[in-house]
C-alpha cells in the first residue's frame, strides 16, 4: 500500500481525500496557491507546498510544479480529486513517466472518453444503446441537412470535443440549422480548439441519471447503482439524489450492465461515472463517461455503505476488489445540496469574502464535507463551492425532513450563500412528488421572477414592513433569506435565531 499520497486539489474534495489517506494510515501532501495558505486542505495537511501565483495555470494546473511536489515529497501517488487535471491524460501519462502511480484511469482510457465522437463510435460497436445521430463530426451543412432529416427534428448539434453543454445548439427545425451549425462550429473551435461537431436527436426535457461504476486492474468491473442529477442550472448541479425515484430494480441492473459493458470498452479501470440521458418513456441513451471521481459521490457512499475513495485508492495500489455484483446493496435514500458561496439576489453571481459566523448542521441522517471554516476568507479565484450537505434516511421523505431540518440550523455569516435555493427546493411540490426533469429548476426559478413582477413590489415590501412593524418582529438572519422557503417562518429565522446570529456577529 502507498505510504504517502499528494492530493492535487483544494477545498472540500481534498479534504474528503485526505480523510481517506488517514483511514488507511497513508500520510496526506497537499499543494496550495498564494491565496489558499490559510485553506482548510492546507490546516489539515501532513505536510503542504507552495505552487505560486492564484491562477490555476499557475498552480493547480501546473503539471510540472505539481509532480516536483511528488518528487520533493516523496509521495508514491497523487489523487486529483475533481476538475483541475482530473480527467486530463497528458497529466495521467506524466505521472506514470515520473514513477507516481495517478489514482484514476490510464491516459488510453481517459483519451477513448475525451472525443464524443470516439466515443460515439466505441459505444456503438460494444452495443451500448446512444442517442440516435451521427457518431462522426460532419463535413458539411448538405450531409447535416440529410442526417437532420433522417433522425427527424428538433435535433441536437455538439462539438466532439466538448461536454458540459458548451458548443450544443439545439435545432427545433430545418430553417435554423445553418446558422447553428454555423454557430456551433465557431464556438467549438473557439472553446476547444477543434471545430468538429456531431449531430443527434434531442431529446425534450429529458432526465440526467448517471450509474457509478469500479473497475480493479485485474479485470473486474462493477457497478453501485445510479444519481438522479436533473436539478442543474446552466449546465451546473445543483441537487443530487440517489437512488432516482423513476429507476426500478429492474432498469437499474439493465443500466447498470450498460454501464458495466460501457467501462470494458475503454479497458476502464478505477471510479467512474456513465451518464445517461432518459426520456419521458425512460428509454435510456448513453452520453458521456466521466473519468473521475465525481462531486456527488457522497450519495452512491450513503445508500451503498462504500468509501468510493477508499476504494480508489485499493485499486490504484492494485489490489482486488474486496466484493462482487452481488454483495452490491442499496439502502435508504440520499440526497445532496451543493453549498455554493453566491448571492441568490443577484444571479447567484460568486461572493467572496470572510466567513464572520459559521453554524453548521449535523445530527442523525446529516454528513457535510466542507473546505471552509470561521474566520476563513473564501477566494474569488476557483469555483465557488464551499461545502456539500448530504441528507440520509430509510427513504426520501426521511431523507427530505432531515435534510429540511439541517438547512434550518445551517448559517453562513459574511457571504452570500446559495442555501435559500436549498430550502425552497425541497419545499416545492413537484420536487417533493419527484417530478423532475433537466428544466425543473429553471421552471422554479421562472415561477419566483413571474410573481415579482406582477406583485408590484415596492407596495408587498410597504405591507411587509407594516406587519413586521405591528409584530415588533425583527429582520430574519443577514444573507441566508427565509421568506420563500417553503418551510414554517419559525423553523427557518426564528426570533431566537436571528437575535443570536447578529449578538454573535457584532
Ligand atoms: C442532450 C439533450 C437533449 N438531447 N442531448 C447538456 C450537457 C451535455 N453534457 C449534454 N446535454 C444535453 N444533451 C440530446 N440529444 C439535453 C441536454 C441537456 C442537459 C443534459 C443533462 C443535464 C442537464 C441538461 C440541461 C440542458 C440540456
Amino acid at each position: 500500500m502507498f505510504k504517502k499520497i499528494l492530493i492535487a486539489n483544494r477545498g472540500e474534495i481534498a479534504v474528503r481525500v485526505l480523510r481517506a489517506c488517514h483511514e488507511m494510515g497513508i500520510a496526506a501532501v497537499m499543494v496550495y496557491s498564494d491565496v489558499d495558505r490559510a485553506a482548510l486542505h492546507v490546516r489539515k495537511a501532513d505536510e503542504a507546498y507552495p505552487l505560486g501565483a492564484a491562477a490555476a495555470s499557475e498552480s493547480y494546473l501546473n503539471i510540472p510544479k505539481i509532480l516536483d511536489v511528488a518528487r520533493r515529497s516523496g509521495a508514491d501517488a497523487i489523487h486529483p480529486g475533481y476538475g483541475f487535471l482530473s480527467e486530463n491524460a497528458k497529466f495521467a501519462q506524466a505521472c506514470r513517466d515520473a514513477g507516481v502511480k495517478f489514482i484514476g484511469p490510464t491516459a488510453a482510457a481517459m483519451d477513448a472518453m475525451g472525443s464524443k465522437t470516439r466515443a460515439r463510435q466505441a459505444m456503438e460497436k460494444a452495443g451500448v444503446p446512444f442517442v440516435p445521430g451521427t457518431s462522426r463530426g460532419v463535413e458539411s451543412f448538405q450531409e447535416a441537412e440529410q442526417v437532420a432529416a433522417r433522425i427527424g427534428y428538433p435535433v441536437m448539434l455538439k462539438a466532439a470535443a466538448g461536454g458540459g453543454g458548451k458548443g450544443m445548439r439545439l435545432v427545433p427545425a430545418p430553417a435554423q440549422l445553418k446558422s447553428s451549425l454555423e454557430a456551433a462550429r465557431s464556438e467549438a473551435q473557439s472553446s476547444f480548439g477543434d471545430d468538429e461537431v456531431y449531430i443527434e436527436k434531442a431529446i425534450i426535457n429529458p432526465r440526467h441519471i448517471e450509474m457509478q461504476v469500479l473497475a480493479d486492474e485485474h479485470g473486474n468491473t462493477v457497478y453501485l447503482g445510479e444519481r438522479e442529477c436533473s436539478l442543474q442550472r446552466r449546465h451546473q448541479k445543483v441537487l443530487e439524489e440517489a437512488p432516482s425515484p423513476i429507476v426500478d430494480a429492474e432498469m437499474r441492473r439493465r443500466m447498470g450492465e450498460v454501464a458495466v459493458r460501457v467501462a470494458r470498452a475503454a479497458d476502464y479501470t478505477n471510479a467512474g461515472t456513465v451518464e445517461f440521458l432518459v426520456d419521458q418513456q425512460k428509454n435510456f441513451y448513453f452520453l458521456e463517461m466521466n473519468t473521475r471521481l465525481q462531486v456527488e459521490h457522497p450519495v452512491t457512499e450513503l445508500v451503498t455503505g462504500l468509501d468510493l475513495v477508499h476504494l480508489q485508492i485499493s485499486i490504484a495500489a492494485e489490489e482486488k476488489l474486496p466484493f462482487t455484483q452481488e454483495d452490491v446493496r442499496a439502502r435508504g435514500h440520499a440526497i445532496e445540496c451543493r453549498i455554493y458561496a453566491e448571492d441568490p439576489d443577484n444571479n447567484y453571481f460568486p461572493s467572496p469574502g470572510e466567513i464572520t459566523l459559521l453554524l453548521e448542521p449535523s445530527g442523525p441522517g446529516i454528513r457535510q464535507d466542507s473546505g471552509m471554516y470561521e474566520g476563513w476568507n473564501v477566494p474569488l479565484a476557483y469555483d465557488p463551492l464551499l461545502a456539500k450537505l448530504i441528507g440520509y434516511g430509510t427513504d426520501r421523505e426521511q431523507a427530505i425532513s432531515r435534510l429540511r431540518r439541517a438547512l434550518s440550523e445551517y448559517f453562513v455569516g459574511g457571504i452570500k450563500t446559495n442555501l435559500s435555493l436549498f430550502r425552497r427546493i425541497l419545499g416545492d411540490a413537484d420536487f417533493l412528488s419527484a417530478k423532475l426533469d433537466t428544466g425543473f429548476l429553471d421552471r422554479m426559478l421562472k415561477r419566483t421572477e413571474d410573481k415579482s413582477v406582477d406583485s408590484r413590489p415596492a407596495e408587498v415590501a410597504a405591507i411587509a414592513a407594516g406587519v413586521f412593524a405591528a409584530l415588533g418582529a425583527t429582520v430574519p438572519g443577514a444573507g441566508n433569506g427565509g421568506g420563500s422557503s417553503g418551510l414554517p417562518a419559525d423553523q427557518v429565522t426564528s426570533n431566537w435565531k436571528s437575535a443570536s446570529r447578529r449578538e454573535a456577529l457584532r
